[in-house]
């Protein structure tokens, strides 16, 4: 991801250890979230905008193990970047009407994504003079881990104990563990608070209309391994009303890798993968996620253990604003087979997921109205923040309380599955890319389909025609029908044949199959690993 450039920090390493104690509270009172300030937390991070600090955040241990350092204030401290108002000073709480939650990526630059959201709601005000600094928290809570020692938190190389070497308060994950709601690393031997913990009480912070009277909407969005964090934690996470909000909560997903998976069907092969249905990309073993770095997960362990089922509803209960990137064709799955048994790269694994649970907002409260964006853009933050999907989900759907929203963006649709929330100025527009001729054989156009990949073994049509420059679907589909074949598949210049599609073989979304033909590039023929296929017939017996 592009972003608006990596601020240069000098790191921040003690000298010597400070006379600080982590142990139990003796007699200590509960601790509220955001009853005052959060310990401060000695740090050289950055702040890239000027409508922006950096801030603490007061956090309760779910199960009631307090943090004590000689600062009487302390308990687990999350690092929060957090908006200043137009005269840059913290806006009053009554001045609030709208809280966005921003979670960053997988380089863990909550100052970026902050001044990329104040950037995005600065657009807003344009149009909007309403909607501004002055009336929008936007809050970009900070996930470090190890490598952020010395620069986001103090880290003293020198302690003899862990406790020593890590002595703040502050709330550090192992890797990327926070984005699976994993519980904590450090403060060493208080491994309790998930990340999906953090997020709960910043919800409970401003879903309360006694401390934000005029507050009517809260968003928590993420963009790519943020928005892997969001998905999952909307899946998993206690709802509004279990949460005790007095608002109601929207979640913004942007161009996630991978999403955890609501049944243990996948729609690609798992052949390849016998860990597919694994926490974070299913349940199994959710209950010891990341017991082999910190300790085992602490959230919501009754809603997982009710079942997929259960799980399910529970998503789908929730507002989901999908945000989709149409050049997004990224994969950073790093080795992990889990993705590929969802699509080869992000796009598809969007579109199956959005397939096999589909988004609605049938509902007439429209509450939980879903809704899928389709913007023009790579996989890039800035510019999905910014589009019109963006300024409508972050900050303008129900931003005076009386539920009005936009219809989806991003015409043509790419499937009859992917919009929710219809506009009906497009109603009857034909989708993206399909294909009413009839070709050799009267073999007509059938989509888009898996062949060999990460997840597939077995090869999708027998028979390989010829490859060459002239392929085209006219050509190819001539070739097969002569042949005396019912199928024909294209792709770039390679044209196979056949009576029946592979066994493992499935169709997929298609712009997976945006190729044009290297004989005749008004045609598409297919992608990378993908197939355009055509046929008389059925494609299987
Ligand atoms: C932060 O650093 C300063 C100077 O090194 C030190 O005096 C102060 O006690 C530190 N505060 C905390 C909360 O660690
Ligand atoms: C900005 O915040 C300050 C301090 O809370 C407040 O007094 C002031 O009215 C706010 N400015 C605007 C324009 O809302
Ligand atoms: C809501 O905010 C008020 C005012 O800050 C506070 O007294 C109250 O405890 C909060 N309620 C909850 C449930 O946290
Ligand atoms: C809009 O916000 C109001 C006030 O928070 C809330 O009562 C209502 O349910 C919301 N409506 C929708 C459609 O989200
Ligand atoms: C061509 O296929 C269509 C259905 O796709 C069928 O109705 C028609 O009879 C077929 N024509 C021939 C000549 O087989
Ligand atoms: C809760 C939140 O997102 N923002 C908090 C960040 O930290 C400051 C200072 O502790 C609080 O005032 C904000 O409310």
């Amino acid at each position: 991801m592009r972003f608006l450039g990596a601020a240069t920090t000098t790191a921040f390493v003690a000298a010597a250890l400070p006379g600080v104690v982590l142990g139990q509270c003796d007699g200590g009172e509960e601790v509220v979230p955001g009853q005052h300030l959060g310990t401060p937390i000695n740090n050289t991070l950055p702040v890239t905008h000027i409508y922006s600090e950096v801030t603490y955040f007061k956090v309760k241990d779910p199960l009631g193990e307090h943090v004590c350092t000689d600062d009487p204030r302390s308990d687990f401290s999350l690092i929060n970047y957090s908006s200043l108002n137009s005269t840059r000073q913290r806006p009053p709480n009554d001045a609030i009407q709208r809280a966005v939650i921003v979670c960053h990526g997988l380089r863990r630059d909550p100052q970026n994504y902050h001044a990329g959201m104040v950037k995005a709601l600065i657009k807003a005000t344009q149009s909007d003079p309403e909607i501004s600094v002055d009336t929008v928290a936007v809050v970009a809570p900070f996930f470090p881990n190890g490598n952020d020692r010395g620069t986001a938190f103090p880290y003293f190389p020198d302690g003899e104990k862990q406790a020593d070497r890590f002595p703040s308060p502050a709330l550090v994950w192992s890797n990327t563990a926070w984005a699976a709601g994993a519980v904590n690393q450090y403060p060493p031997h208080r491994e309790t608070v998930a990340s999906y913990h953090a997020l709960d009480q910043l919800l409970q912070w401003y879903g309360n209309t006694t401390r934000f009277p005029n507050l009517k909407q809260i968003v928590v969005a993420g963009h790519s391994l943020g928005a892997q964090l969001v998905q999952r934690y909307a899946a998993v996470g206690y709802t509004p009303q279990q949460l005790g909000l007095d608002v109601p909560v929207s979640w913004w997903v942007g161009d996630p890798n991978s999403m955890v998976w609501l049944s243990s069907e996948r729609p690609l092969s798992t052949s390849k993968c016998p860990t597919y249905d694994d926490y974070e990309a299913g349940y199994n073993g959710y209950d010891t996620f990341g017991a082999d770095r910190s300790g085992p997960m602490t959230y919501n362990l009754e809603l997982v253990a009710a079942g997929r089922e259960a799980v399910r509803a529970n998503f789908e209960g929730k507002a989901i604003n999908w945000g989709r990137a149409s050049r997004d064709k990224g994969d950073q799955s790093n080795g992990d087979c889990a993705p590929y048994t969802t699509g080869q790269d992000r796009n598809e694994r969007f579109y199956e997921f959005i397939r096999a649970f589909p988004p609605s907002c049938e509902d007439s409260s429209g509450d939980n109205c879903d809704t899928v964006d389709v913007v023009e853009s790579g996989h890039n933050a800035p510019t999905m923040f910014e589009s019109e999907a963006g300024l409508a989900r972050l900050f303008r759907d129900n931003w005076t309380g009386d539920g009005a929203r936009a219809y989806d963006f991003g015409y043509p649709r790419r499937t009859t599955f992917d919009d929710p929330h219809p506009d009906p100025a497009h109603a009857g527009d034909a989708l993206l890319h399909t294909d009413d001729a009839v070709y050799a054989g009267n073999m007509t156009w059938r989509g888009c389909f898996t062949d060999v990949d990460n997840a597939q073994s077995v090869g999708s049509l027998p028979f390989r025609a010829y490859v060459g420059p002239l392929n085209s679907c006219t050509h190819c589909t001539a070739v097969c029908a002569q042949a005396g074949y019912a199928i024909a598949g294209v792709s770039w210049q390679h044209c196979y044949c056949g009576n029946a599609v592979g066994s493992q073989t499935v169709e997929v979304v298609s712009t997976s199959c945006e190729g044009p033909c290297p004989g005749d590039s008004a045609q598409i023929c297919g992608g990378r690993n993908r197939l355009t296929i055509f046929a008389s017939g059925p494609l299987r017996p």
